[in-house]
């Protein structure tokens, strides 16, 4: 018998995804039934994934379905400490209410933003998080940035002109890839888009490659690489310093005409030698010479520094060196090189994302830079918790764990307890958001249109793609895009002092387009031929092809068009760095670690992604845990500066002697009862991470933080 005409099909249907959940943005090929997601796998079709996922990916959809996300706007009873579901109607005004009384009574900087890492993962954050951010025009505004890639946009801005003009690694091309501070084989890359990794570090040494791996971890990295070294922790400036010393003593440091400042270069770095980095990092002097005049002498080469060393004492020193190897070993801008992307969507050429300023203000309390408009996240629980004008008294949080994300976690909990006002644009009930008076919460990734205006910039091939929604969002939900256009125009109503007409109008014309008719819009005026139309009919995506070199001088935006190799803010920072102390007999360090199961503070309530070996040890060599008469296994006691935790510890020769870790994003019990997640164990390492050890850029150094391991007093 045929099935009657009306009902649901219950036939498999396969529709075309995209994973948002890291930067490697890899295409997935989503398996519905009857409506729900029984499927998900890489799409062998997209031009950059190739067919590639990972765990998280495949557990997307769990996300979705989840029944602890949230799916209307919740709002707390401050007096019971209870959530109640309300209208989104109601919600928007309670929170436009919150945010310009605060205004009203206490001026504009009162108001406190907090933008996490999520929003640049989402189109609609993309295209309408910086309009509602510039409505509240605030100077306390932070964000993930300061805890993580801020060197990197910083001296983009200062060297290349543009705080997003990043160079990438051409790792299908080259011929020696030297990685210092990063594990893509579990983050999957940063600050390269790169999925797909493992395949593309067998191509490389299949080819006759080399993969160096600078790290005080054997990571799963390390462990792939052809070479492995140990460097402690906080110290890599001195060995990159002295890379640069080696090539200048051999007079093979050369830089393109258009950069300017070489023989600046060449006096700063003149101190800096393989004997002194030796001293401070471990490595062997001769090594030092080795690896630089390798890095030299391979056909082609990159250098490339992540989390390890932008989260660092010396981030901008160190991402500064990164790009003046690349330069003066003739690999900027060249094939196998550091290259440069020609994006569809060129938010660089274009100015769709500015070029960036430094220190144009400083935080009230303790003088901090900005940096293209925010303020180093550090600064945020002194700036709730100081009194007098200009206090943060309201926060408004924008898909972002700082509780568990920001050094001193701790403090900024309590201190987020103190507000008068909070309100948290987010998926779910965290360690921050349930500071919150209201918590509104968005479509997921699945129910929303997709294209990557960051991760397209910064990928490792050049191609184009437009993932419209798999799923039709939930009955009553709201997109992001469409929360912040009722927070940014609800709120600016309410304020004693109004814009202009005119800016009020160009505000509600901003707000009021889709992100799809601004990618549209966006393709349109871009001229590379590429439209929505276009990506519509191929929907795997469009390659537009390799890296292109000889971009420079045209690609810069320096106002000179020329490369600037000598900053000041860094070279000055140089005497900081050569005062730093010797190593001490018997310290420890203590640095963080990815897994490729985690998902920064998130995800820990998605069980496939928990079960199995617990994950949230600290690791410490053997001779460290016999020398404090420690048990492998047991519980020990680390205490920094500003905190203390209790964890197991895992003895492991993975990590040098001298060092310890422990994992980003862990910590939920804070959060009893409000999650699953509350059941996973573990401790925040940001509880002992130090606010006041900052790079000059103003990132957080959260690598490196000196703490003091023991028994637990019983
Ligand atoms: N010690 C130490 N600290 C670190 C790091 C480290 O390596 N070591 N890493 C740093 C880095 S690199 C980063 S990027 C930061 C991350 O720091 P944060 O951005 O503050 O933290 P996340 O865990 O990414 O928080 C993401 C939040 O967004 C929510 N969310 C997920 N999807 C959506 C969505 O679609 N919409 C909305 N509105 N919300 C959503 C989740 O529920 C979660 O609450 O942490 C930094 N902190
Ligand atoms: N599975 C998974 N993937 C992710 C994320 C996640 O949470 N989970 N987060 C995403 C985000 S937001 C980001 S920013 C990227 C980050 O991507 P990566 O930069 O690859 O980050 P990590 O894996 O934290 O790697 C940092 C490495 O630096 C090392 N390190 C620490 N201190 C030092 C030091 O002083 N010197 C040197 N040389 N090395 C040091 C650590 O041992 C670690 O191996 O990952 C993204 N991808
Ligand atoms: S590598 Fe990143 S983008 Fe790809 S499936 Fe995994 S989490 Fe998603
Ligand atoms: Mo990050």
């Amino acid at each position: 018998m045929p099935p009657p005409m009306n009902a649901p099909s219950s036939a498999p249907v396969k529709k075309l995804g995209v994973c948002n959940l890291c930067e490697a943005i890899c295409g997935l090929e989503i398996t519905l039934e009857a409506g729900a997601v029984t499927g998900v796998r890489g799409n062998p079709d997209d031009p950059l994934s190739r067919g590639h996922v990972c765990p998280k990916g495949v557990a997307i959809a769990d996300v979705y379905a989840d029944p602890e996300r949230l799916r209307r706007p919740v709002r707390r009873d401050r007096s019971t400490g209870e959530w109640t579901e309300i209208g989104w109607d109601e919600a928007f005004d309670l929170v436009a209410d919150g945010l310009a009384s605060t205004i009203n009574a206490h001026g504009r900087d009162a108001v406190g933003i907090y933008l996490g890492n999520p929003n640049v993962h989402s189109l609609g954050s993309m295209t309408h998080g910086i309009g509602l951010v510039k409505a509240l025009r605030t100077r306390n505004t932070y964000s993930a940035t300061s805890v993580d890639q801020l060197p990197h946009q910083l001296l983009a801005h200062l060297m290349f002109g543009h705080q997003l003009l990043l160079p990438i690694p051409d790792i299908d091309r080259t011929d020696h890839f030297l990685v210092v501070g990063a594990n893509p084989m579990a983050s999957n890359g940063s600050l390269m888009t790169v999925p797909d990794f493992p395949q593309r570090a067998r191509d490389l040494k299949r080819r006759g490659g080399r993969l160096v791996v600078l790290d005080p971890r054997r990571t799963e990295t390390a462990r792939i690489a052809t070479e492995h070294h140990f460097v402690r922790p906080g110290s890599d400036a001195w060995v990159l310093l002295a890379m640069l010393q080696v090539l200048f003593a051999d007079g093979i440091a050369t830089a393109p005409a258009h950069a300017h400042g070489l023989e600046a270069v060449e006096a700063a770095v003149a101190d800096f030698t393989p004997e002194r980095a030796a001293a401070m990092s471990g490595v062997p002097a001769e090594e030092v010479r080795r690896l630089a005049r390798e890095l030299a002498a391979a056909e082609s080469a990159v250098v490339y520094g992540r989390v390890g060393v932008s989260t660092h004492e010396f981030g901008s020193v160190c991402q500064w060196a990164v790009n003046v190897l690349n330069i003066v070993t003739g690999n900027l801008d060249r094939e196998g090189g550091a290259m440069f992307t020609s994006p569809a969507i060129d938010v660089v050429g274009r100015g769709i994302i500015g070029r960036g300023h430094h220190g144009a203000w400083r935080s009230r309390v303790r003088g901090l830079p900005e940096t293209a408009s925010e303020l180093p996240v550090s600064a945020l629980r002194e700036e709730i918790e100081t009194p007098g004008e200009g206090q943060v008294r309201a926060m408004l949080t924008l898909s972002g764990n700082p509780v568990l994300s920001t050094p001193d976690g701790a403090r900024l909990d309590e201190a987020l307890a103190g507000l008068d006002f909070m309100a948290a644009v987010d998926i779910y009930l965290n360690e921050t958001t349930r500071h919150a008076d209201v918590i509104l919460p968005p479509t997921t990734a699945l129910e929303r249109d997709h294209y990557d205006l960051v991760f397209q910039t910064l990928a490792v091939r050049n191609t184009a793609r437009f993932t419209p929604a798999v799923l039709p969002p939930g009955p009553g939900t709201r997109h992001d895009w469409q929360i912040y256009r009722e927070l940014a125009l609800r709120t600016v109503a309410r304020l004693d002092r109004q814009p202009s007409r005119r800016k009020r109008l160009a505000l509600r014309a901003r707000m009021t387009a889709s992100p799809t008719r601004l990618v549209q819009l966006l393709l349109l005026s871009g001229r590379t031929g590429v439209t929505l139309r276009k990506l519509r009919a191929s929907p795997a995506g469009i390659d537009l092809g390799p890296l292109r070199a000889g971009l420079l001088p045209e690609r810069l935006q320096t106002r000179d068009h020329r490369i600037d190799l000598a900053p000041a803010l860094v070279l000055d920072d140089l005497a900081r760095l050569a005062a730093v102390p010797a190593p001490v007999e018997g310290e420890l360090l203590l640095i963080g670690r990815r897994h490729q199961k985690d998902c920064n503070a998130w995800m820990h309530n998605v069980e496939r992604l928990t079960r199995g070996r617990p994950r949230h040890h600290l690791l410490m060599h053997p001779d460290d845990l016999a020398a404090r008469a420690l048990a492998d296994g047991a519980t020990v006691r680390v205490t920094s500066r500003v905190g203390t935790v209790d964890v197991e510890v895992s003895a492991t020769e993975d990590v040098m002697r001298g060092v310890v870790s422990l994992p980003h994003g862990y910590g939920h019990a804070r959060n009893p009862g409000m999650s699953a997640a509350a059941r996973v164990p573990g401790v925040s390492i940001n509880d002992l991470t130090d606010p006041e050890r900052l790079d000059v850029s103003g990132n957080a150094a959260l690598s490196g933080v000196p703490v003091t391991v023991s028994s637990v007093p019983g």
